[in-house]
């Protein structure tokens, strides 16, 4: 069915959309189904070639998400104290009035710097909030993964490949080998990657080596499963550049003629050898050698690396000694292993160069953090726990307003009792989303956003590197929502900024057209574009680094200020660190493994989602569990120096005996607001956001910290569990 006629704002009355589904990072093409101006049926499209017609359980249940009666419909202004749960509907230019003219008062009295922004992970519309903050005038907009999630891969890469690598799944050849470090994307694709692609990698039965402290389902069919304490990815990556090196094992050629510092790179890991790692990371050292000898042996290989390796303190080395192990053993821009994009995608116009060299040194974590918040980054964005003081304290400079557009701020971000006292000090706190949240209740205006069916895109997948670009398009519209984009542009042409003020297809079709030559509508017209590829594309010319070749030694690094090379540190809490703390909390915690129901805080609403899983689940070894009594299914107390929550039991041998892991995420919907119960189960209550960070990305702590355990006593129950 063609679609006939656009309705006023932009919805359509009946047709099959071609479309592409964004409830996590996204990818997987859909066909939007529309009859009477309602969406009755989201189905995978079965020429994508990134899901062939298939949907995980989020996509699935996309109806309940669009027509989920509590979704947020009408902007809303607070009419009591902040965070005591009092709204009155009013109309959106009320709201857009209000926050313009706020806003021009915060700028005009304390500096643009003084506005911040805040949005989640791989949104829509995550560009789109760097762009408005740029057009503002501020340099200070953040999200929960830039430091700990996907954002070092990229930066690392881009300073020490020139580009960044994604897995060849749709490529020619399928791996002989595949090393999931840190990563389970048959849980939690896609991130790089779509979770069909990952798994259908699997039925040409590859060799498969699994990082993971727990026995996940792809630990079980691994090969080798190397069952390390969380934490201490980096330890065990130089042990296998040791072995790599030290036994000959590396692709000698490759490496003479396309890599930068292997001499020092030898010399740095010569002392790690797998003895050297075994005690710190509780992984035998003859492990390790059969690890690396049947990764070094079985080509091509796919290096499939998660943002576990990112939640340390030691985020950057840990990336970097990761990502040498594909340049020494020669996968990289071949097929069957790590490739380079062909960026079918236009470079997005952030309009970065709306803000000169004084505004940008202002931002937040700028002048430590180069990575994240300086000239080493990608996108440069600011140092959450960094801000959250200018918050609270008004240190170095006051932040007055925080305006956030897709993040449930109290769950995600590290150490939530801190992150709640700093939204509680904002002069103006406004939040768009889907929902009403624990975050969004300690608003002054609440903004009622689009979800992903109801608004125009493009997605460039896999991410970054963009071989296959998507046309996103509004089907259908609910209540009084707007998307993101159109809200920022409602902002900008009401504050009259000088840039930021152009339609949202003006911008998509700039992106579309530079690359694709056609327009954003005829994109969404064909679904998707499928962008020629090309391998070994650095045989002209080399890589895009300054040497030329993949540099194993950093200069980039080096110029910046951090160690060209990959080292150990141990994180700043542990037991090897920390042993006076150890012998009250004596469990290692590790946080936020994937749930395949739920994408990070959200989804605990659709009923069929949390019917699949219903509470939130505390894997312990039987050996943890026995001494408190703990048995499956009994609810746990979690303890850290930070806080206390509880989950429910899944006493496991999956895990080892001296590890605990908690979800991440969870607040409970069905409770009574404002705080919608997120101080019961929340892992953040846990986690902490303090000093030390990643020299040069400001990554904080949120795997492998110390806890103890206790069994729930009925009694504590009535008592509410609260964490506060
Ligand atoms: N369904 C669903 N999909 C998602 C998400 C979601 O919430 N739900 N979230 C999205 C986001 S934001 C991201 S970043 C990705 C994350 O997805 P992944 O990168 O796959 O990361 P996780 O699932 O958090 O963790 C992967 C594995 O790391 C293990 N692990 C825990 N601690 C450590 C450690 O210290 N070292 C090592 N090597 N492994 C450890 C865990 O046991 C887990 O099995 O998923 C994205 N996709
Ligand atoms: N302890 C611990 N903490 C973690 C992690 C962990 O593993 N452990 N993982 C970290 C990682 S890797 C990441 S990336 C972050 C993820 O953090 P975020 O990506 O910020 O995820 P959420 O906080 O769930 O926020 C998403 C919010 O956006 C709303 N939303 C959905 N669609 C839209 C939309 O189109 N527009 C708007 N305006 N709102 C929308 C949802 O309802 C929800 O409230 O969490 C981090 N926090
Ligand atoms: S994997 Fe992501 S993009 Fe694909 S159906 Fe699930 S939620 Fe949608
Ligand atoms: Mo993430």
């Amino acid at each position: 069915m063609e679609v006939l006629e656009r309705g006023r704002r932009g919805h359509v009355e009946a047709a099959v959309l071609k479309s592409v589904c964004r409830a996590c990072h996204g990818g997987c093409g859909v066909l939007l189904h529309v009859e009477d101006g309602r969406l009755t049926k989201v189905a995978g499209d079965p020429d994508s070639p990134l899901n062939r017609g298939r949907l995980c359980p989020i996509g699935t249940r996309t109806l309940d998400l669009v027509y989920h009666p509590d979704r947020l419909k009408h902007p809303l202004r607070r009419t009591g104290p902040r965070g005591g749960g009092q709204w009155r509907r009013i109309s959106w230019d009320e709201a857009l009035d209000e926050i313009a003219a706020r806003l021009t008062a915060i700028k005009r009295d304390h500096g643009p710097e003084a506005i911040a922004l805040g949005t989640g992970t791989g949104r829509h519309h995550i560009r789109w909030v760097s762009r408005f903050g740029h057009a503002l005038g501020t340099p200070n907009w953040c999200e929960p993964g830039f430091a700990q999630c996907f954002h070092p891969r990229i930066n690392t890469t881009l300073l020490t490949f020139g580009d960044f690598p994604v897995c060849d799944f749709t490529g020619e050849v399928a791996p002989r080998c595949i090393v999931y470090w840190g990563h389970n994307p048959v849980n939690s694709g896609p991130d790089g990657e779509t979770r069909f692609n990952a798994l259908d990698s699997l039925a040409a039965n590859p060799k498969v080596i699994v990082v993971d402290p727990r026995r996940t389902r792809l630990a079980k069919m691994a090969d080798v499963w190397l069952q390390l304490r969380p934490g201490t990815d980096d330890a065990l990556a130089l042990a296998w550049l040791n072995v790599l090196i030290e036994e000959r094992l590396y692709d000698a050629a490759f490496v003479a003629k396309w890599t930068h510092g292997f001499d020092a790179l030898a010399e740095r890991v010569r002392p790690h050898t797998p003895e050297w790692a075994e005690p710190i990371t509780w992984v035998p050292a003859d492990a390790i050698r059969a690890a690396v000898r049947l990764y070094a042996a079985t080509r091509p290989s796919m290096m499939e690396w998660g943002c576990a390796i990112e939640h340390t303190p030691n985020c950057i080395q840990t990336v970097r000694a990761v990502s040498m192990l594909p340049a020494l053993t020669g996968n990289v821009d071949v097929p069957g292993g790590w490739v380079f994009g062909m960026r079918g995608l236009g470079r997005f116009p952030s309009l970065i160069e709306n803000l000169t060299p004084e505004a940008s040194a202002k931002r937040l974590g700028a002048d430590r953090f180069k990575l994240l918040c300086g000239e080493g980054a990608d996108l440069p964005a600011a140092h959450i726990p960094t801000l959250l003081r200018a918050m609270r304290e008004g240190v170095p400079y006051p932040v007055k307003a925080f305006l956030i557009f897709g993040n449930n701020t109290l769950t995600t971000y590290g150490n939530s009792r801190e992150v709640h006292e700093a939204l509680m000090k904002v002069d103006l706190l406004v939040a768009a989303d889907l929902f009403m949240t624990p975050t969004t209740e300690l608003a002054d205006i609440v903004l009622p956003a689009a979800a992903w069916p109801e608004l125009d895109q493009v997605a460039g997948l896999p991410t970054l590197a963009a071989n296959v670009v998507l046309g996103q398009q509004k089907s259908v519209q609910i209540g009084e929502c707007k998307s993101d984009e159109e809200i920022f542009v409602a902002l900008a042409r009401r504050m009259e900024l000088p840039v930021g003020t152009e339609a949202v297809e003006t911008v998509l079709d700039q992106q579309v057209g530079k690359v694709l030559g056609m327009t954003f509508r005829q994109l969404t017209e064909v679904g998707h574009v499928k962008v020629p590829f090309r391998y070994r594309k650095y045989e002209d010319g080399g890589f895009k680094t300054p040497t030329g070749k993949i540099e194993l030694y950093a200069t980039r690094f080096e110029a910046l200020g951090y160690d060209p090379l990959p080292y150990y540190e141990e994180p700043p809490e542990s037991p090897l660190s920390t042993p006076e703390v150890a012998k009250d909390f004596p469990l290692v915690l590790t946080t936020g493994a994937r749930i395949p129901f739920f994408f990070n805080s959200e989804h605990r609403q659709l009923a069929a989602l949390r019917k699949a899983h219903p509470d939130p689940i505390v894997e312990l070894h039987p050996a943890a569990a026995a001494p408190h009594g703990i048995r499956d299914g009994d609810w746990v107390w979690i303890e850290t120096l930070r806080g206390r929550i509880r989950q429910k039991a899944r006493v496991t041998g999956d895990i080892d005996p001296r590890v605990v892991h908690v979800e991440h995420g969870w607040w409970f919907p069905e409770q009574p607001g404002p705080e919608y119960g997120v101080w019961t189960a929340n892992a953040n209550v846990l986690t902490r956001n303090d000093p030390p960070y990643d020299p040069a990305m400001g990554t904080y702590h949120l795997r492998g910290l110390l806890c103890r355990i206790a069994r729930v006593q009925p009694a504590d129950l009535t008592a509410a569990g609260d964490a506060r």
